[in-house]
């Protein structure tokens, strides 16, 4: 990890919308520039670094259309100094083109998700070509990947790409084990600790999320291994068994109060561009 990055601070990134929840299903859900603007706001304010954003269409739909895109990316940057990634993969029903467009959008950082997914009854396709496609085009563009492991095989395949493409141009490699998808790892603390001992040397700094009912398990393990740590409605929906989240900045609030327990502090936006070699 960067020098500059205090050891015992946490990066908090907030996903706060994901592809798959739909609004009429959770209305707190921010699926408009004005209530991602707003959300992004309020999540910096409580202790978040960066944004996962995926973007909605005017009837709440998931969306890779350019123009919106580009539209969230501005009403983030206007309400707030998130480091903001954009969401490579998009739902599963995207198209791998349009998932390649996203970097148009002129994101900070970017998804990458390091191979294919059973995603409930669903998969989420990302073939090694076009894995290598991504990777070679955020390299282009000073896109930070953050590398997203659902599988133990995606934490080798990762190995396989540094190895063969190299780091990017900031030195450092940053990922991601979302844990818990019906199709990838349990989000257990087992499955995590075998995750962590097989990055590849390369890897600088990693964090760490549980869907659904793991995710308090997963946030308890990465503190205990000094992870850092991916909070938001696009993970889970309830703040306790059977409650449901009023907001992304309580699911932020909630990591920040964890943080604290494992004498962790929240790292800023500034850092957290460090930690992605983006400074
Ligand atoms: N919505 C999932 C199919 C990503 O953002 O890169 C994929 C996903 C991963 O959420
Ligand atoms: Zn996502």
């Amino acid at each position: 990890m960067s020098p500059q990055v205090p050891a015992e601070s946490l990066l908090i990134t907030v996903a706060p919308t994901g592809a798959e929840t739909a609004k009429a299903d959770c209305p707190q859900l921010p699926t408009t520039p004005e209530e991602i603007a707003r959300t992004a706001a309020e999540c910096e304010a409580a202790g978040a670094a960066m944004i996962h954003i995926h973007v909605r269409d005017t009837s709440h739909a998931p969306t890779l259309d350019q123009s919106l895109l580009r539209e969230w990316v501005a009403a983030v940057r206007e309400s707030s100094s998130l480091v903001v990634q954009l969401s490579t993969g998009g739902s599963v029903h995207d198209p791998l083109d349009e998932r390649l467009r996203v970097l148009d959008a002129e994101p900070d950082s970017c998804s990458l998700t390091m191979g294919t997914t059973n995603f409930g009854d669903d998969v989420f396709l990302n073939p090694w070509p076009f894995v290598k496609d991504l990777y070679q085009l955020a390299l282009e563009r000073g896109v930070a990947p953050e590398f997203e492991l659902f599988d133990l095989g995606q934490v080798h395949a990762l190995g396989r790409l540094v190895r063969e493409y190299g780091v990017p141009a900031g030195g450092k490699v940053h990922v991601d084990f979302v844990m818990g998808v019906p199709g990838g790892m349990p989000g257990t603390t087992p499955a995590l600790v075998a995750g962590v001992a097989a990055l590849p040397p390369e890897v600088t700094s990693w964090s760490a999320t549980g869907i659904g009912r793991s995710t308090l398990a997963v946030a308890m393990a990465s503190l205990s291994m000094g992870g850092h740590l991916r909070v938001g409605m696009e993970d889970v929906l309830t703040i306790s068994r059977g409650v449901p989240v009023d907001s992304n900045a309580q699911l932020v609030e909630r990591a920040v109060d964890l943080g604290r327990i494992a004498q962790r502090t929240p790292m800023s936006p500034a850092h957290c561009r460090e930690l992605l070699g983006l400074s």
